[in-house]
Order: structure tokens, then C-alpha cells, then sequence
């Protein structure tokens, strides 16, 4: 209750229901999504009664614009307790027919940008000696599939920069964690929510509940991890 959260990626999808739990927990909201329609994410939340809501049309990937993201909110909410790095992107095609302004741009949204929005926000939590910093990584991230190396690559790539950064903060007080779901029916990838072939995927509510938990979880306890899975989803391990 009063907390207040950066939720990237909240224009749809899991970012969009991380932001709404959030808000019927009692958290003030920065919300971040490069489109337009995170504009829309707002104004549904207002129109539900939420009035802490702040809206950013910002690129994760853009330090410029996260570090303005980061002092407005600062301006307007006087702290930030945690930050939500849940932008991503995805795609899922061979090596060779891989582009590389595929593998830059997916690199920079997915890495770069969990890199900026953790650089955003550091000076203030360990100012505070308190702050929470959730990743939405991927089950992707502990084990390989085949045609979806970039991504993967993305995913294992900010698995070690977790790990890293939450041995940097510990003594601050900062807990690090990440989220690692299989397949949850969102809009990623270029899909589309909700379709009956996705019934028995993970739902983008059941992704928030474990960041709820995570961020909720005693200042004296770390949840490093969740890994999550439909139940129909074969998992190697
Ligand atoms: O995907 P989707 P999810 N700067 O496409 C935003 C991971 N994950 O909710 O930019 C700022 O419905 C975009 O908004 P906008 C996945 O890797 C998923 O499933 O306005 N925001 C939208 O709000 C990702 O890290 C599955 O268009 C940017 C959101 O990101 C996270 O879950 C499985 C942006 C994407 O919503 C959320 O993805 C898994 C940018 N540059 C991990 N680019 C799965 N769905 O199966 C995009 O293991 N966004």
C-alpha cells in the first residue's frame, strides 16, 4: 500500500495486469510502453478508480527518455520502491534466417533496456537503502529451444545480469528477483490474447500474482526466483 512502481511493458499483455494488481494492492503507478496505448492502460485504470497513475510513452531502450521517465516520477510520487522491467519482445525463426536488425533490436529492448531502467533508478534506492527490482525474464532463460536463439539469448543475457546486479545491491537493501514464465497468452510475438488455442496457456493474472508476491514478499526476505509453467507445457530440465 502507497508503494510506488515502475511497470514497463504496460501498454497490454502481462505489463497491463501487473500494473492493475498493483493498483488494486494501493501502489502509485508509473506506467512505461513505447505506443500509444499505454495512454489507453491509464485511462482504463482511471476510469476503475485509480488516481496515482502516471503515464510515460518512452522506448526502455532510450536512457535519455527513462532517466526523464525516472525523475518525473520521482517529481510526482517523491520515491520509487520498485521497478518492474517487463518490456520485451520476441520472435521465433532460425539462425540463418535471422536478421541482424532482428538480433540488435530485440538485444536492445530486452537487455539494454532492463540495463537503463535498473541504471534509472539505482542512485535513489540506494540513497533509500530499500527498493525491489522484478525482471520478467522466461523459462527461456534457464534452457534452450530450438528457432528462438536471439530471444533466448536475450533472456539467458538478463538471467546473469540479475544475478550480478542483486549480489551489487544486497547490503543496500535492494532485492533482486526475476519472473520466469513458459507460455502465457499475451499479444507477444505477434499474437493475439485470447484465442481458444492459447486456452491452456499460463494467463498474463497468473504472471502478476507472482510479481505481487515477489514485491510483497517481507523486506527481510528475498524470492530470487519463480519459475511458472502451464501445466501442458513439457519442461526439460
Ligand atoms: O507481451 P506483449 P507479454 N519500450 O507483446 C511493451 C516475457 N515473456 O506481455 O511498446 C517500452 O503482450 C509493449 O507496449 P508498446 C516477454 O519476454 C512472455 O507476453 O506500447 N515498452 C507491451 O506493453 C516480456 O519480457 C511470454 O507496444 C515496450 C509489452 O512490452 C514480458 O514477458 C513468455 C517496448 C509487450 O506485451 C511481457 O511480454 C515468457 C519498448 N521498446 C516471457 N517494446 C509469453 N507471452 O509467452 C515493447 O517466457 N514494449
Amino acid at each position: 500500500k502507497n508503494q510506488v512502481a515502475i511497470v514497463t511493458g504496460a501498454s497490454r499483455g502481462i505489463g497491463k495486469e501487473i500494473a492493475l494488481k498493483f493498483a488494486e494492492q494501493g501502489a502509485k503507478l508509473a506506467l512505461v510502453g513505447s505506443s500509444e496505448d499505454i495512454y489507453q492502460t491509464g485511462k482504463e485504470l482511471r476510469e476503475k478508480g485509480f488516481n496515482y497513475i502516471e503515464t510515460f510513452q518512452v522506448d526502455v531502450a532510450n536512457e535519455q527518455q527513462m532517466n526523464e521517465m525516472v525523475a518525473k516520477t520521482l517529481e510526482r510520487f517523491g520515491q520509487i520502491d520498485i521497478l518492474v522491467n517487463n518490456a520485451g519482445i520476441g520472435f521465433f525463426k532460425s539462425i540463418e534466417s535471422t536478421t541482424i536488425e532482428e538480433w540488435k533490436k530485440v538485444f536492445e529492448v530486452n537487455v539494454q533496456g532492463v540495463f537503463i531502467g535498473v541504471k534509472a533508478v539505482l542512485p535513489h534506492m540506494k540513497e533509500r537503502k530499500s527498493g525491489t527490482i522484478i525482471t520478467i525474464s522466461s523459462d527461456v532463460g534457464r534452457y534452450t529451444i530450438p528457432n528462438g536463439a536471439a530471444y533466448t539469448a536475450t533472456k539467458y543475457a538478463v538471467q546473469g545480469f540479475s544475478g550480478s546486479l542483486a549480489q551489487e545491491v544486497r547490503n543496500y537493501g535492494i532485492r533482486v528477483g526475476t519472473i520466469n514464465p513458459g507460455m502465457v497468452d499475451t499479444y507477444f510475438a505477434n499474437s493475439v490474447q485470447g484465442v481458444p488455442e492459447k486456452q491452456d496457456w499460463l494467463k498474463a493474472e497468473d504472471v502478476a500474482k507472482a510479481v505481487v508476491y515477489m514485491a510483497g514478499a517481507p523486506k527481510h526476505m528475498l524470492i530470487d526466483e519463480i519459475v511458472l509453467h502451464p501445466l501442458i507445457q513439457q519442461y526439460p530440465i
